[in-house]
């Protein structure tokens, strides 16, 4: 005889042999339960005091009878039962309230989580004569932000309602939409998340750019969320009904993935995918996986590994099923799943070797900077957020290919070129990483090697994207980081870009405001007055060094 689950103490012998003999029951297909079994384990609850619940799987074989309490059952541990993305559990919840109770919170949440076939509840009608069943199950389609559909209460005459065929019928609809989504390729489909206590628009504006930021990551966004609240739930973020309803959103819209704007501290990383089965990462760790898939050299690999282990390091617990999920990152790049065992110690060995190979670049390139100083070379450096046209810029100057693309960090690896002007002075010119606000921290280190390349820089070319609605919080972080570089003494120049997309009157209002100079980066005519204020701002330069030249 198969085992009862959950709380048997102080059962009688022909108590625990009634329960017991469920096991033997077989529910017909077009039932969902039988009136029989239904007044069955009604009687059994009332005498026991306690819930009586049994799991059924789609033959109609109880696969589970559980004993709870008063209140509620616990489900049990049914990992063994198939969960397809997609698809739903194969099983079906029908237990007791002792009460004339409708369907709970816990019951839609268990209905949820675990993607169950239907969930119900036998309780004492209203008038305490008999009982009616409460029946609710998944919404294919959710719609107007509802996800799981409450029949009214059936009598138990009306039972035999095609239960198969109806569970049948929502897996299909499922598999719908799973298969309208899947012919976009196997990319990551994700749900964004913001929960802040910050005001609206600030709110509005971060989930916009986290939004870029998935789409430069390849990843397609299946839909937003934005929750505020006074107060931040420091276990899960946002409320525990809230993850439910998420949940409930991400199976009907096949979502494989959940990404919040705001950074989860390992803790709540856990307690999150403790509740719900799908990939979670943050803002972050979205970054780090985007420079993963950019780095080219050996030096942005070194790096971008780096800053990944440092990210990962204090989330590493070991024997944490969560963990799977989060080092995996999106589509399990960086350090990634073949590594997931490595454990702590190793990690931080690996840190260790990173550290020293990045000190041999650090050094080889302070070297290079020598020696370009030597020579007396000028260098500028093109700066400024990621997506406002540096690539561009450097490319028309400079008549090359640098990648630009209409992505957040399009460039990783900086690359340098030699630039002649007019005036027959000769510079370089270099490219580089983009910035962001609240650039993680674990980035900013292990990128110092580039950074520090911005030492180096006699002038700073810093452009901004006139068109972007951000532009004025983007000027900010950029000034920030530089700040935090110490590089705010190097002469800056400021270039508003694309002004192509903008109107006159922006574009004066910012020319005075920032005293900066209109271009667009893609049009060459439009940088003669860029390049003459480069020349006089390397001139003066020039000359001195020449000067210093010709005394040693
Ligand atoms: N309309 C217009 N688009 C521009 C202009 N300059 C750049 N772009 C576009 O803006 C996008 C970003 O350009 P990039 O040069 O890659 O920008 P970046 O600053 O190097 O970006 P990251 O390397 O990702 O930080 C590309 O799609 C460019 O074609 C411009 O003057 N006008
Ligand atoms: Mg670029």
């Amino acid at each position: 005889m198969k085992r009862l689950y959950g709380n048997i103490v102080g059962l009688k012998a022909n108590q625990l042999r009634r329960l017991e003999n469920l096991y033997r029951r077989r529910i017909p297909a077009d039932y969902v339960i039988t009136p029989e079994i239904a007044r069955e384990i009604s009687l059994l609850a009332d005498e026991l005091r306690r819930q009586v619940g049994l799991l059924i799987n789609r033959k109609g074989k109880i696969a589970y009878v559980i004993v709870g309490d008063h209140q509620k059952i616990v489900i049990p541990n049914t990992g063994l039962y198939r969960t397809a993305p997609g698809r739903l559990k194969g099983l079906r919840c029908v237990h007791t309230h002792l009460t004339p109770e409708p369907l709970t919170q816990d019951d839609v949440t268990d209905l949820a989580l675990l993607r169950l076939d239907m969930m119900a509840a036998v309780a004492p009608s209203p008038d305490g004569h008999t009982h009616e069943v409460h029946l609710g199950h998944i919404l294919p389609q959710g719609s107007n932000g509802k996800y799981y559909q409450i029949e009214k209460p059936l009598r138990l005459d009306q039972l035999g309602n095609g239960c198969t065929d109806q569970i049948r019928a929502l897996e299909d609809e499922l598999a719908r939409v799973r298969a309208i989504h899947a012919a976009g390729a196997n990319k990551e489909r994700a749900l964004i998340v913001s929960v802040t206590t910050a005001s609206k628009r600030n709110a509005l504006d971060s989930l916009a750019e986290l939004r870029d930021l998935a789409r430069s990551g390849g990843i397609e966004i299946a839909g937003e969320e934005l929750q505020q609240r006074r107060r931040i739930d420091s276990r899960f973020l946002i409320g525990l009904g809230k993850l439910q309803d998420l949940t409930l959103k991400a199976l009907t819209r096949d979502i494989n993935l959940l990404i919040f704007d705001q950074e989860l501290n390992p803790s709540q990383i856990r307690s999150i995918t403790d509740q719900i089965d799908l990939k979670v990462i943050d803002r972050t760790q979205l970054i780090l996986d985007i420079f993963a898939q950019r780095a080219q050299t050996r030096e942005g690999k070194l790096q971008v590994e780096l800053a990944q282990l440092k990210y990962l390091l204090p989330r590493l617990i070991t024997k944490n099923t969560a963990m799977s999920r989060l080092t995996g990152g999106i589509g399990g790049r960086g350090p990634g799943e073949t590594k997931l065992e490595i454990n702590r110690r190793r990690v931080r060995d690996r840190i260790t070797r990173l550290e020293k190979d990045l000190a041999v670049v650090r050094k080889q390139r302070k070297q290079q900077r020598a020696q370009r100083s030597k020579k007396g070379v000028p260098v500028i450096s093109i700066i400024g957020y990621t997506n406002a046209g540096k690539s561009t810029l450097l490319n028309t100057l400079t008549q090359s290919k640098v990648l630009a693309e209409n992505q957040l960090f399009a460039t990783l690896d900086p690359s340098s070129r030699r630039l002649r002007f007019p005036q027959d002075i000769e510079v370089i010119i270099t490219d580089t990483v983009g910035f962001i606000k609240n650039l993680p921290k674990d980035l900013m280190v292990a990128f110092r090697a580039t950074l520090e390349e911005l030492e180096s820089a006699d002038l700073l070319l810093h452009v901004v994207d006139l068109s972007n609605q951000r532009i004025d919080e983007q000027i900010q972080s950029v000034n920030k980081i530089l700040r935090d570089l110490r590089l705010n003494h190097i002469p800056q120049l400021m270039v508003l870009n694309k002004k192509d997309r903008v109107t006159a009157e922006t574009i004066t209002r910012y020319e005075r405001r920032l005293k900066g100079f209109a271009v667009s980066a893609k049009d060459k005519t439009t940088l003669v007055p860029l390049i003459d204020a480069m020349q006089s701002g390397i001139a003066p330069l020039k000359s001195s060094q020449e000067t210093g030249l010709q005394v040693g």
